[in-house]
């Protein structure tokens, strides 16, 4: 049989996905280390895995009409992206964004198949959500489109079938209203989501564990070379779930977090963003859905319109806002400003010029897939906790999600270890991801 070659494996893919260009990009990070991999694991070749994987289950695509409070009528698009329930579920989260398209949930659910597969807790990948933009709009106009969306959503989930939770502008509120009508349409209390509040069979820490976990996985890699997160300046971009609760445990370990950001730019507290100071934040992102200016206004602090915070220097970075946040020179300036690790909170948020930067600088280099994987983990304790009709304590989940995380570091170690003992991440997490999948599927014969 003949040997695989990126270039030949990417020109088909290009072409059956046009203009797909962020799917493109997730894909080609994979095969960059599945490729060489397969032609020497030639089960995987015969039975055509990275083809197969490569093409998701299904995609269901819908209308959402809902009533603005001025009566209007608006039209949306939902998307639930169905990629791969070889090792369980369906289970990846929802996304509401302006931005959302097909490439972009298509490149996220397929991420999430590798991601889950890494937690060891039987997941499946799927992603989905909508251009519906939540950004002014009132609780009620949330709550009419969450219904309407759920309206069609409930046909295609369920606890065996597909578990949806949150992502960038689903958070608890959005979540009540979408699981409450799940509720309602089927007559069913199922552990069909995640993310639940507590009063209605939520996990503890599921809200922490996506920033908690990855502030865990970059103490695994630090201190596998001798360091430690403690007296290390971090640099954190976003401002919501995920750049919240790393800023807190960041802190909580020792490490001043100097910036934090959102879509309208960047705030710089050279003293460090404390547990109080963060408090605000999470009152005026959480309740009164401000603008992280008002941070800057509150304790009279630089704010860079506009900008990202990849110029300040840092000893550490937390990329936790969104995808491709981190390109070639981002990614330039903050190694040459002292830069040593970098642990991914966003999916895919550094660009392929940008992880070059980071490997050739030989910097430790956490993807979002291993490093963020501890918020989909916490779900897969939820889903536990949901089956099993009760529920853990917040030290317990929270022992849990650090075991997860260090297991995950130890699989990236075990598939990633190249040169002089170095891991490369990338490597190790995609190999440590794709294998139990792959023989899942093989085990399956074709189909
Ligand atoms: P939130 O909606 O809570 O917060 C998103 C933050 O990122 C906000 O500060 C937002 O600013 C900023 N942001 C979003 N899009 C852009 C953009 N295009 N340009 C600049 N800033 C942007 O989302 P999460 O914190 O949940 O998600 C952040 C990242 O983490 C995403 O990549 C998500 O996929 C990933 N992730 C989330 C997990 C979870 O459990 N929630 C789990 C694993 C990964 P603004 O308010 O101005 O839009
Ligand atoms: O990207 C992710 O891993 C998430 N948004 C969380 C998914 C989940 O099902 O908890």
């Amino acid at each position: 049989m003949e040997k695989l070659t990126l270039e030949g494996f990417m020109s088909g893919l290009k072409n059956r996905n046009p203009g797909e260009e962020e799917f493109h990009q997730a894909v080609e990070e994979v095969a960059h280390s599945l490729v060489p991999f397969i032609n020497q694991n030639k089960i995987y070749r015969e039975a055509a895995i990275l083809d197969r994987l490569t093409e998701p289950d299904r995609i269901i695509i819908f209308r959402i009409n809902w009533e603005d409070d001025e009566g209007r009528i608006q039209t949306n698009r939902g998307y639930r992206v169905q990629w791969n329930n070889s090792i369980g579920p369906y289970k990846g989260g929802l996304r509401f964004h302006r931005s959302v398209k097909q490439s972009i949930l298509k490149f996220l659910a397929f991420e999430q198949t590798f991601k889950n597969s890494l937690t060891g807790i039987p997941m499946g990948g799927g992603k989905g959500g909508s251009d519906f933009d939540p950004k002014g709009k009132s609780d009620a106009e949330v709550m009419r489109f969450c219904q309407s969306m759920m309206t069609e959503l409930y046909k295609h989930i369920g606890q065996f079938t597909d578990v949806p939770a949150g992502d960038i502008g689903v958070g608890s509120r959005e979540i009540g209203y979408l699981y409450g009508h799940y509720k309602r349409l089927s007559t069913q209390f199922t552990g069909v989501m995640t993310g639940k509040g507590m009063a209605y069979g939520g996990s503890e820490i599921r809200p922490e564990a996506t920033g908690y976990g990855c502030v865990y996985f970059m103490r695994n890699m630090l201190n596998r070379i001798g360091e430690g997160m403690s007296g290390k300046t971090a640099i954190v971009s976003g401002s919501g779930n995920v750049a919240q609760f790393t800023c807190e445990k960041a802190t909580e370990l020792g490490a001043k977090v100097v910036t934090l950001s959102d879509s309208s730019g960047t705030i710089h507290d050279p003293e460090g963003v404390t547990a109080e100071k963060l408090e605000f934040v999470k009152e005026l992102k959480n309740e009164r859905r401000g603008r992280i200016k008002e941070y800057a206004d509150e304790f009279g602090v630089e704010f860079y319109e506009g900008k990202k915070p990849w110029h300040i220097a840092g000893d550490l970075a937390f990329p936790s806002a969104t995808e491709n946040e981190i390109d070639k020179d981002d990614a330039k300036a903050l190694v040459s400003n002292g830069c040593m690790a970098v642990s991914e909170g966003a999916n895919m948020p550094t660009t392929k010029g940008g992880i070059e930067v980071f490997q050739e600088a030989k910097i430790l280099y956490g993807p979002g897939k291993a490093a963020n994987a501890g918020g989909v983990a916490v779900s897969g304790l939820e889903m536990a906790q949901n089956s099993a009709r009760l529920s853990w304590s917040r030290s317990e989940v929270d022992q849990r999600l650090q075991t997860i995380m260090n297991d995950i570091h130890s699989k990236c170690v075990e598939f990633g270890c190249i040169d002089n003992g170095r891991v490369d991440y990338v490597q190790g997490a995609n190999i440590g991801g794709f294998i139990k999948v792959a023989d899942a599927m093989l085990a399956y014969g074709v189909g």
